[in-house]
C-alpha cells in the first residue's frame, strides 16, 4: 500500500502499512484497482464522447466511484467489490459505444473485471498503485496524482449537483478526459500542469453547477441563527454534506416528534429557506470531522452520514451510525434510497436527547447574502472602517498544528472581516468577533463547496473597486486536509489568484519542483505564524 491523497498522511509522507485515516490495506489496493478501472473505462467513453456519443449511467458511475476512494468516504472492501464488477460491466458499454475507439494508448485500457475472490483482487490492486511503476519521474507522478485527487475532489461536488438534477458538460467531459490525460505516459509537466488548471477550471463549473443545484431547490441562503443547544426528546445527528438527504430526513420525520441536528459540515444547511421552514430542524451539534468519536459516543440517537469525513466508528455507537450510498465502513448499516425509515424507528426508540441550552451561532452568508449589502461593505471599506478582508477557510483535521488558525482568526485586527467555509471554521465559529458597522466581522459563506460562493464575492468586490482580485484588500489562508480541498485549490490557482497561504502543511505528494511551479506562477507559500502572516497581509 502506498497512499498520500490527504494531509494525515503517515509522517507527511505516505501510508504504507494502513492508512492514519483507518483504511486497510485491502481497501487501499481495491482503490487503487478501482481507479485502473474507472480509467479504463474513461479511455473509451472519452473517445465516445468525442464523437458526441455520450451515456449518462457511465458519467454517473465515474463520479461515484472517484468519490468512494476520497479520504474519510468509504472503507468497506465488499463495497469496493461491488464497485468493481459494476466498473468491469460499464467499461464493456463504453468499448461498444466507442466501437473499441480509445482516447489514448494506455494500459488501464486492457483491463477487464475478474471476477475473483476479494484476496485475488487486493493482489491486482497492489500492482496498479502510485508506486507501480518505479523508474516513473517523481515530478510527472506527483502531477498524475495531483490531477487525479482533483478528479476525486470534483467528482465529490458533481454527484451531489448530479442527484438534485443537474449536470454540465463540461464537468462530465474533464472528468473522463483528465482521467485519460493522468494516465497517459506520453504527456509531460507542462501537458500536466496545464491539465491541473484546466480540472480547476471544471471545478468551477462543477461547484456553480452545484450551488445552482441547491439554490434552485432550497432557495437563496439567508443569515441565520443556528442554535448549539439541544431540546429534549428523539433526536437524529445528521453529517456530511448532502442538502438532499437532509431534506429527505426532514420530510420523512416531520410530525413524528423527533429533532434533527446538522453535525460538521451540515450547519450551513440552516440557511437555506427550504431548509430551515422545517421547525424541526432544531440546532448544530458539535464540532469538526475529527471530533466525532467522543460527540457521537455522547449523542444518544442515530447518526446518518451523508458523506465524508467518517473515523472509525467505536462499538459504543456504531449500531446507531447509518450511512448513505456512498460512505461505508463494514458492519455499518447502509441506507438505500433515502429512506429513513429504520432511522426514524431507531430515534424512537433509543432514549432521548436531553434539554441543554446554549448559544447560537450564525451561518448563511451565501455570496447572494453577502452581495445584497455590497454597498454597505464597499463604503465601509472605502470609509476606512473596514480595511481587510481574510478568508480563513478549508478542512480541520486531527494533526497538531491546526491551533494556528483558531490563533489567526483571535488576532485578526478588529477592523478587518473574516470570510470562512468548510469545516475548519469550528476552530472559532463560536467566538465572538463582534461586528463593523453592522456587519458581522466572521462571515459563514457555507460548505467546502461554497468556495465558489468566496470566488463570486471576491470577483464581485474588485468589479466594485475596479481592480483584480489579487489587488483587493483580502488574503486567503487556506488548511486543506482531502482530495476536496485539492480540486478547490486548483480552482483558485485556475482564476488566477495569487499570494494563498496553505497549511497545516504542504501536500506529500507535491515534489519540491512541481511546489516550485506553483510557488514561481501563484506565489503560494506555507504558513508561518499567526503573528508573521497577519503583517505580511496587512503590509501588502
Ligand atoms: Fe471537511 Fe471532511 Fe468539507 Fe472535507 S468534513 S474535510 S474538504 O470532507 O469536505 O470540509
Ligand atoms: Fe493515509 Fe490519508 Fe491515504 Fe488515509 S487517505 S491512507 S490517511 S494518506
Amino acid at each position: 500500500m502506498l497512499c498520500y491523497q490527504c494531509e494525515q498522511t503517515a509522517k507527511g509522507v505516505a501510508c504504507t502499512t494502513g492508512g492514519v485515516c483507518g483504511k486497510s490495506r485491502e481497501v487501499a489496493a481495491l482503490q487503487d484497482l478501482l481507479v485502473w478501472g474507472v480509467t479504463g473505462a474513461a479511455a473509451y467513453a472519452h473517445a465516445a464522447r468525442q464523437d458526441g456519443k455520450i451515456d449518462p449511467e457511465i458519467d454517473k458511475f465515474v463520479e461515484e466511484a472517484l468519490f468512494a476512494t476520497v479520504t474519510n468516504v468509504n472503507f468497506d472492501a465488499a463495497r469496493f467489490v461491488e464497485l468493481l464488477r459494476k466498473c468491469g460491466e460499464l467499461k464493456k458499454k463504453a468499448e461498444a459505444l466507442s466501437g473499441s475507439k480509445k482516447a489514448a494508448e494506455i494500459p488501464q485500457a486492457d483491463w477487464s473485471f475478474s471476477g475473483g475472490s476479494v484476496d485475488k483482487l487486493v493482489a491486482e490492486g497492489n500492482e496498479v498503485g502510485i508506486a507501480r511503476d518505479p523508474d516513473k519521474n517523481e515530478d510527472i507522478r506527483s502531477l498524475q496524482q495531483t490531477l487525479i485527487y482533483g478528479l476525486k475532489g470534483m467528482a465529490a461536488y458533481a454527484h451531489h449537483a448530479r442527484e438534485l438534477g443537474l449536470t454540465d458538460e463540461s464537468v462530465s467531459a474533464f472528468m473522463l478526459e483528465g482521467l485519460v490525460v493522468a494516465a497517459d505516459p506520453s504527456l509531460g509537466v507542462d501537458e500536466l500542469v496545464a491539465a491541473a488548471l484546466k480540472c480547476g477550471e471544471a471545478n468551477v463549473a462543477c461547484m456553480a453547477t452545484l450551488d445552482k443545484a441547491h439554490t434552485q431547490r432550497y432557495g437563496n441562503p439567508t443569515p441565520t441563527e443556528v442554535p448549539l443547544g439541544t431540546k429534549a426528546g428523539p433526536g437524529i445527528l445528521i453529517s456530511g454534506h448532502d442538502l438532499f438527504d437532509l431534506e429527505e430526513l426532514l420530510k420523512q420525520t416531520e410530525g413524528k416528534g423527533i429533532n434533527v441536528y446538522t453535525h460538521g459540515e451540515m450547519l450551513p444547511c440552516h440557511g437555506y429557506p427550504e431548509l430551515n421552514k422545517y421547525k424541526h430542524l432544531a440546532g448544530n451539534y458539535g464540532g469538526a470531522w475529527q471530533n466525532q468519536q467522543k460527540e457521537f459516543d455522547e449523542f444518544p440517537g442515530p447518526i446518518v452520514m451523508t458523506t465524508n469525513c467518517l473515523m472509525r466508528p467505536r462499538d459504543s455507537y456504531k449500531d446507531r451510525v447509518w450511512t448513505r450510498t456512498i460512505v461505508g465502513w463494514p458492519g455499518v448499516k447502509r441506507l438505500q434510497n433515502r429512506d429513513f425509515s429504520q432511522v426514524i424507528e431507531q430515534a424512537l426508540t433509543l432514549p432521548p436527547v436531553e434539554e441543554k441550552a446554549d448559544k447560537s451561532i450564525l451561518t448563511g452568508f451565501h455570496h447572494t447574502a453577502v452581495l445584497d449589502v455590497a454597498d454597505k461593505v464597499i463604503d465601509a471599506v472605502k470609509g476606512g472602517a473596514v480595511k481587510h478582508f481574510f478568508l480563513i477557510g478549508g478542512c480541520d483535521g486531527a494533526r497538531p498544528g491546526r491551533n494556528y488558525y483558531t490563533e489567526l482568526a483571535e488576532q485578526v485586527p478588529k477592523d478587518c472581516i473574516i470570510l470562512t467555509l468548510a469545516c475548519g471554521k469550528y476552530r472559532f465559529n463560536k467566538l465572538d468577533f463582534g461586528d463593523i458597522g453592522g456587519i458581522p466581522r466572521l462571515l459563514d459563506v457555507g460548505q467546502c463547496n461554497n468556495a465558489y460562493s468566496a470566488v463570486v464575492i471576491a470577483q464581485e468586490l474588485a468589479k466594485a473597486f475596479d481592480c483584480g482580485v489579487n489587488d483587493l484588500p483580502l488574503t486567503l489562508i487556506l488548511s486543506w486536509y482531502e482530495q476536496k480541498a485539492v480540486v478547490i485549490l486548483l480552482s483558485l490557482l485556475h482564476l488566477g489568484v495569487k499570494n494563498i497561504k496553505l497549511g497545516p502543511s504542504l501536500p506529500a505528494f507535491l515534489t519540491p519542483n512541481v511546489l516550485n511551479v506553483l510557488v514561481e506562477n501563484f506565489n503560494i507559500a506555507p504558513i508561518s505564524t499567526p503573528q508573521e502572516d497577519l503583517a505580511a497581509a496587512l503590509a501588502g
